[in-house]
């Protein structure tokens, strides 16, 4: 399999660490001096970009949250002047508002390489065809692998994420190599390629590089038999760049971190302590190298470990456990991040809805996500005519459809029919079987 960089990615333990802390320092020190936010931050714990002598102070530094980026919104945390943003994503917050990443045009080049790092570990090379089927826009997915592939200088079918028909007809037509979109995906293609009388053993793809959800050996078990490749866990989160940050070379054991730009610590959640490699935690990463959007030690609320034994596929960069959950309740429903609480706020402003729901989270016989949302109703329109009901639950339905992005099934249900709890509600109900 080629390997993009190895200076980078092959580099010894004492040159990446040279590497690593010289860019800290200067990460450290761009914040304090143009990020008032974190000049405070800094200031109030002691700390001053002079405090970082070697890689081990980072724990001096205080942590970054989703919510810091979030009360910031939307340029509060930039450290570049905003003529030189050249790109702009988000993502959901917990209570709506999003988290902005700017990218500068050296920030773009940093993501172009790392994602021609994490193509490249899926064995593509120039002559190879890449179909994205991440969704373009302000997601992460869709552009990331867009500037990793042109880096790379492959064949790119930009088709974004839907459309299955239209995907498998560009997927057989033109011969891609490689697909890009979520692992669930993936096999909703399968599905309908099946019902179409196709057949993958019959297509030259031979690798996939799914992520943006989490998704378990099984899956990928039934990922690589149904569409006959090899399926590539890759990881990343908008808050540090996109995809990108982490992914799996052919070995598929761990996925391995782009170490020269993304510092890695695993932490006790509770603590804030850090861990040694191997234990299970919480992952908090520190930007070594943006100019747009860095971020000091930001808690990504994702659990792994980290394995440093070296990795047959001769990269030297230390890899982080399939994700294995997280630390909040942060739903991803078909790629799109959104937390119980925003769906919360949406149905408690609508009249004529009870503080009572549930929400049911499947995935049905195409393999996709499906939510479906029960709601209690006041009375007087339970037993009012259908036409009020229908229209309440249109309501529901349109309203998270466009502030949320999330197309939920809505099932309004009788006053005192959902369970009640005597400690914390349960709320979420989670049938996927990852
Ligand atoms: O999902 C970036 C991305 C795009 C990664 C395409 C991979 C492929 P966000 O929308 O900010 O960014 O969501 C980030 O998604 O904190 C994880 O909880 C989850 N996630 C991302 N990759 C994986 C993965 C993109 N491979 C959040 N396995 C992260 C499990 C993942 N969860």
């Amino acid at each position: 399999m080629p390997i993009w960089n190895k200076e980078a990615e092959c580099a010894s333990s004492e040159a990446r660490q040279k590497l690593q802390l010289g860019r800290l320092q200067k990460a450290v020190e761009r914040v304090y001096s143009r990020v008032p936010f974190y000049r405070k931050k800094l200031d109030a714990a002691g700390v001053t970009p002079d405090s970082i002598g070697c890689l081990q102070d980072i724990a001096k530094l205080p942590f970054t949250t989703k919510s810091d980026l979030r009360d910031t919104y939307p340029y509060g945390l930039l450290a570049c002047d905003q003529a030189d943003v050249v790109e702009v994503h988000t993502s959901s917050g917990t209570t709506g508002t999003p988290v902005v990443a700017a990218y500068t045009e050296s920030d773009l080049t940093l993501w172009g390489e790392v994602m021609a790092r994490t193509l490249s570990m899926a064995g593509c090379k120039k002559g190879d065809t890449v179909q994205n089927g991440y969704g373009y826009g302000m997601f992460t997915g869709g552009l990331g692998v867009h500037h990793g592939a042109r880096r790379l200088g492959v064949t790119l079918l930009p088709i974004s994420s839907g459309n299955t028909r239209r995907q498998l007809a560009m997927m057989r037509d033109f011969g891609s190599t490689l697909l890009t979109c979520t692992p669930s995906y993936s096999l909703y293609l399968a599905e309908a390629a099946r019902e179409e009388g196709m057949d993958f053993r019959e297509l030259p793809l031979k690798a996939g590089c799914f992520g943006a959800e989490p998704w378990s050996e099984n899956m990928r078990v039934e990922i690589e038999s149904k569409l006959n490749i090899k399926a590539h866990d890759i990881y990343g989160l908008t808050e540090l760049i996109g995809p990108g940050v982490a992914s799996e070379c052919e070995q598929q054991h761990g996925m391995h971190i782009n170490e020269d730009y993304f510092y890695p610590e695993i932490i006790n959640p509770e603590t804030g302590e850090v861990l040694p490699d191997g234990e299970k935690g919480e992952l908090v990463i520190t930007s070594l190298h943006r100019e747009g959007s860095p971020v000091l030690r930001f808690r990504t609320r994702d659990i792994t470990f980290m394995m440093r034994e070296p990795c047959a596929c001769g990269r030297t960069t230390v890899r982080i456990h399939r994700l294995l959950g997280r630390t909040d309740d942060l739903m991803i429903i078909r790629g799109v991040n959104c937390f119980p609480s925003q769906i919360e706020n949406v149905l408690m402003r609508i009249e004529g809805t009870q503080p009572h729901y549930q929400i049911v989270i499947d995935r049905g016989t195409t393999h996709l996500d499906e939510i479906e949302i029960r709601v209690e109703v006041e009375e007087a329109i339970f037993s009012d005519v259908t036409r009020a009901m229908e229209h309440l639950r249109k309501r529901i339905h349109d309203e998270l459809k466009s502030e949320l992005g999330i197309s939920a099934q809505i099932k309004l249900v009788e006053p005192r029919s959902i369970a009640r709890s005597e400690g914390k509600a349960q709320r979420i109900i989670d049938k996927r079987s990852l």
